[in-house]
């Protein structure tokens, strides 16, 4: 089992141009309230860490959080959730354009988590975001989220289906639960690598 990532907050940004340089960053990438910042909480074991919301749209910048010692330079970033039904389509549109701003442009991104409701499956967002995600040159690790909300029974049949949308090997979806802790473990793995922070 690997322990819980050691993540401090370190600010907000509405802007990657006012990043600063770092040596490396993932994403955490998906529709609102699909679970990003609770993921990031599970990641951490903490229950604050990130804010989270039964109301969509909680997250409206971009939040960097460094891992393991101070100044590592070794950042997870939560991006504000796409298709937040109830904003303007003013908001809406800078919401998209800053998150769509960071993925296309910062250099010391690494790759992408990129969450999927596992109960409901990839909505039509979700599947035009892989597509543009897919112009980049970014590794994507798909992450189905709420797998506490699908019924035992119907699990298998669950992760096939998901799998066959998005096009992905059954293998290659990692299914999560924030509140269970399920595939918290090994998400945790995968994010030590990415960041290149060691296992
Ligand atoms: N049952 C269950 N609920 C979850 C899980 N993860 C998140 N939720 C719930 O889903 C809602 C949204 O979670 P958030 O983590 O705030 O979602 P988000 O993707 O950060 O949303 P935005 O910031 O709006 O983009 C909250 O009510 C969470 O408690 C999970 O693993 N299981
Ligand atoms: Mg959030």
């Amino acid at each position: 089992m690997a322990g819980p990532l050691a993540l401090r907050f370190v600010s907000s940004y509405p802007r990657a141009e006012q990043m600063p340089a770092t040596e490396a960053e993932i994403a955490l990438v998906g529709r609102s309230n699909v679970g990003k910042s609770s993921l990031l909480n599970a990641l951490a074991q903490r229950k604050q860490l990130a804010r989270t919301s039964k109301t969509p749209g909680a997250t409206r910048l971009l939040n960097a959080f460094e891992l393991g010692a101070d100044g590592s330079g070794r950042w997870i970033v939560d991006l504000p959730g796409y298709g937040y039904a109830k904003a303007s389509k003013a908001e809406q549109g800078r919401w998209s354009a800053m998150a769509e701003g960071y993925l296309a442009d910062r250099a010391p991104l690494r790759g992408v988590l990129h969450l999927i409701d596992g109960e409901i499956g990839p909505t039509r967002l979700d599947l035009q975001t892989i597509e543009w995600l897919d112009g980049l040159d970014l590794p994507v690790t798909y992450v189905a989220t709420k797998a506490d909300k699908v019924r035992p029974s119907r699990r298998g049949a669950r992760k096939a289906d998901l799998a066959a949308k998005l096009g992905a090997e059954r293998g290659a979806v990692q299914w999560t639960s924030a509140t269970k802790n399920t595939g918290i473990s090994e998400l945790r793995t995968l994010v030590r690598t990415l960041l290149g922070a060691g296992a």
